[in-house]
């Protein structure tokens, strides 16, 4: 494959608000609409590829936020690749690193564009690019904390019934145990059920959550603390259900230290988390050679990350269900076409069969949703508000 020299001439950032179908809740916080930073690449032969920043508008998952990432992105990373010969995409992580810390999510949408602009540049499919092999990838659902059990049952078994392969249901302090209990119920145990805490609770809950044992879970997501690998490892070594590890795994390195410290047996790996695509590589390559499986999470992306998603989750050790719904679990019209669907079997189609995503971006759809853009070049800037 040839590694194809890079040379961004220009990035525009602009955000994009998407209003959900329907409020998403974590134990952190509640979602109605997505603020989204998209960026548009354009190198020196004229390609231009979008990427998407999946920060939140409000640090409620990670300390970043769309507007941590703007300043980030226009103040730091991109003149680091502007103007530039770069080596190729793998070059990226590292020249984004180098004195620079944190902004992981803002330095992905960068370094993940850069993966995107090679693809295109190699005529290649960015899930060649990446070293996929799969040509579908199993869909779960991630269901919202809801006011009353009766109402989450209600999602799941609708969920089953569409074809996702996996249900994952948020819980917090007080609306936990009872809700999945009656999800497990309702749905008997020959369905892939786990449940995703986003950081709520503390070793003080440790027999609390223990109690989720009962209810043949596939994985309990990041219960414990958002940075935290050694109290995981305590609640690991308490309970049969395996732990995942979300918010904590920022890296190789904290992906090598949970291995090392037995603070959980499965990883969500979100591209954006982990500051881009090699990232990513690196811990899907040390969780498969530690025969600990990765799947690909979500942050509910619009269709072009959610494309950026299920190019990577198409590597060999993405073997359990991502977080993939098809678009329109989340919108009511996505911003690329055709939108992201899954089949009647729960599986989402890797787009292999051609160059870049698979998918096109409606521009003049993402024109009516924009609210603010900029233009940064080399040297100078160019401001537009719109
Ligand atoms: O922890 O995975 C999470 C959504 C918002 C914040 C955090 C998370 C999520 C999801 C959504 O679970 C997954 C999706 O995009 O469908
Ligand atoms: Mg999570």
């Amino acid at each position: 494959m040839t590694s194809s020299m890079l040379h961004i001439d220009r990035i525009t950032l602009r955000e994009i608000r998407l209003a959900l179908k329907e409020p998403f809740r974590i134990s952190s916080g509640i979602m109605h609409d997505r603020r989204i930073a998209l960026l548009e690449l354009t190198d020196r032969d004229g390609a231009s590829v979008f990427s998407e920043c999946v920060a939140f508008q409000l640090p409620i998952y990670s300390p970043e936020t769309i507007d941590t990432a703007w300043l980030a992105l226009r103040e730091w990373l991109a003149p680091r690749v502007l103007g530039r010969d770069v080596a190729g995409p793998a070059a990226v992580h590292a020249l984004l690193n180098e004195n620079i810390r944190g902004h992981n999510m803002a330095k992905a949408a960068l370094e993940m564009g850069c993966w995107r602009l090679a693809a295109v540049s190699d005529g290649v499919p960015l899930s060649t690019l990446l070293g996929g092999t799969r040509d579908r990838v199993p869909t779960g659902i991630s269901l919202g904390i809801q006011s009353e059990p009766a109402a989450l049952v209600a999602r799941a078994e609708a969920a089953v019934a569409a074809g996702y392969r996996k249900i994952k249901v948020k819980i917090r302090p007080g609306q936990d145990v009872a809700y999945v209990r009656a999800v497990r119920r309702a749905l008997g145990s020959g369905i892939g059920l786990m449940a995703d805490a986003n950081s709520a609770y503390t070793l003080a809950d440790i027999e609390h959550l223990a109690q989720l044992d009962a209810f043949g879970l596939i994985m309990l997501e990041q219960p414990l603390g958002d940075d935290d690998l050694v109290r995981h490892a305590t609640l690991q070594r308490r309970m049969s259900t395996p732990i995942c590890l979300d918010e904590s795994i920022t890296s190789v390195e904290r992906a090598e230290d949970m291995l090392a410290l037995g603070s959980g047996r499965i990883v969500n790996i979100k591209p954006g988390r982990v500051g881009g695509f090699t990232a990513s590589r690196a811990i899907h390559d040390t969780c498969e050679r530690a025969g600990v499986p990765v799947w690909c999470g979500g942050m509910l992306e619009s269709g072009i990350g959610r494309a950026y998603n299920v190019a990577l989750a198409s590597l060999s050790n993405f073997s359990l269900p991502g977080d993939l719904s098809p678009s329109a679990r989340y919108w009511n019209r996505d911003v690329v076409t055709p939108e992201w669907t899954m089949d009647g079997d729960g599986m989402v189609r890797v787009p292999n069969d051609r160059p870049g995503l698979g998918v096109t971006v409606d521009r003049d759809f993402l024109d009516s949703l924009t609210v603010r853009s900029e233009e940064l070049m080399a040297q100078r800037t160019m401001v537009a508000v719109g």
